[in-house]
């Protein structure tokens, strides 16, 4: 796929573009995004989830201009302003938008302590199995190491949808989990194409779980036509 650069696509496409285009207006939160990035559209998914008032300004991470580096000094989107103040980490952005704008609802945390923490975890497993497993698929070269990670992804998947609810994580809410998660389902699209990859080896319950995280509007609302570079990511 060559380095992350050289296919960045400059600007959003599809639905992704049209969702850009009713953001450009000046507000107290600019959401810092390149378009093409999974960890992005987590962080988006929420802000468009909540109907949050935001400014999507796109960048490109890898030029590392200085500027941006002012905002998130480790140089990755996606990254905020807000007030004044900035922050980063996609997960700690989406935990950030629940707890600052109580009022723009749904919640994507449940109200239960004891279920809270339960998202938590699970996301924590999205987060350190899925996506790490899902990357080095991606990125192994020898065919029995694709084959080693690829099982690996097979695994992490079978253990979340054994608790799946359905037709979302918890079950009717959708939650930090599914917010966590369905970046890398709308991309899995390159593991078939690449890697021999397919939802129904996965099993049914998760392939049912994948097609409820795809067709969730604000994960459309996000989307560009071509996900391909988006799978470069630095970690979890
Ligand atoms: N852990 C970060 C990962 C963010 C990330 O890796 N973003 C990529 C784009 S998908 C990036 O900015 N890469 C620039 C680089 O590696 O220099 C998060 O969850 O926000």
């Amino acid at each position: 796929m060559g380095t992350p650069d050289e296919h960045i696509h400059p600007v959003a496409t599809g639905r992704a573009a049209e969702t850009v285009k009713q953001h450009q207006e000046p507000q107290d939160l600019v959401f810092y995004a390149g378009w093409f990035c999974p960890y992005v559209q987590r962080s988006w998914i929420a802000l468009e989830e909540k109907g949050i008032p935001y400014q999507y300004k796109e960048v490109n991470p890898y030029k590392k201009e200085k500027h941006f580096l002012d905002i998130n000094p480790k140089g990755l989107v996606p990254a905020i302003e807000y007030k004044g103040k900035a922050l980063y980490e996609s997960l700690i952005l989406c935990e950030l938008f629940e707890d600052a704008f109580p009022e723009y609802k749904p919640h994507i945390l449940p109200d239960d302590p004891f279920d809270r923490a339960y998202v938590r975890l699970w996301t924590d497993h999205v987060a350190k199995q899925i996506v790490p497993a899902f990357m080095c698929t991606v990125m192994a070269q020898e065919p029995e190491k694709q084959k080693e990670n690829l099982e690996d992804f097979y695994k992490a998947l079978r253990t979340i949808s054994e608790k799946v609810k359905g037709p979302y994580f918890l079950g009717e809410q959708f939650t930090l989990v599914d917010v966590a998660l369905a970046p890398w389902v709308v991309r899995d699209y390159i593991l078939a194409e690449n890697r021999g990859y397919s939802r129904e080896a996965a099993g049914q319950k998760w392939n049912e779980y994948a097609e409820k995280l795809e067709s969730r509007e604000s994960v459309l609302k996000t989307q560009s036509v071509s996900t391909l570079v988006g799978v470069h990511g630095s970690s979890s």
